[in-house]
């Protein structure tokens, strides 16, 4: 099977493959957003997975799938990515969503200390429902914003 196209994604060793063709991976993996609300979590994923950026804050209502297919070292790699409302009235149902993930996205948002404070319970909450051995990673969000 032949890939066309492809962008390098900046900083990594990965590229991102257009994906318009049912494509099977040699891997895939799940991940999960999540942290406070209006940190950006789902305009990361839509910045992932179509380069384009939304100013309004259209509230996660439950949970959004996005779907990523990545080259990283010569392999074709799927990222299935669950993004979470981070409103505390869908924390029961976005709960059910850490089964089986690969990794954690915990998000803040630089200029919020609120959203900071708050990764302690959002790590809590990833170690009760996903599991000890789960990956996190933690993502500084909206680095552009002048009051840091
Ligand atoms: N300046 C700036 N604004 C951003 C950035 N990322 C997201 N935003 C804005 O922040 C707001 C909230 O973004 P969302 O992606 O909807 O936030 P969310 O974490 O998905 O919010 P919930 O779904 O409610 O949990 C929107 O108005 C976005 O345009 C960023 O890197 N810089
Ligand atoms: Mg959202």
């Amino acid at each position: 099977m032949e890939i066309e196209g492809g962008e390098a994604i900046k900083g990594l060793d990965a590229t991102l493959i257009e994906d318009k063709t049912v494509v099977q991976p040699d891997e895939t993996f799940k991940l999960i957003l999540i942290g406070s609300a209006g940190v950006g979590k789902s305009s990361i994923l839509l910045r992932a997975t179509t380069s384009k950026f939304n100013d309004e804050h259209n509230a996660t209502i439950g949970v959004e799938f996005g779907s990523l297919l990545v080259k990283i070292e010569g392999k074709l790699v799927r990222l299935q990515t669950w993004d979470t409302g981070g409103m505390e009235s869908f924390r029961s149902l976005t709960r059910i969503f850490y089964k089986g993930a690969h990794a954690v996205l915990v998000v803040y948002e630089i200029s919020n200390p609120k959203s900071f404070a708050a990764i302690e319970e959002w790590l809590d909450e990833a170690r009760q429902f996903a599991g000890t051995n789960i990956k996190v990673f933690l993502i500084a969000n909206k680095c552009d914003m002048p009051n840091r």
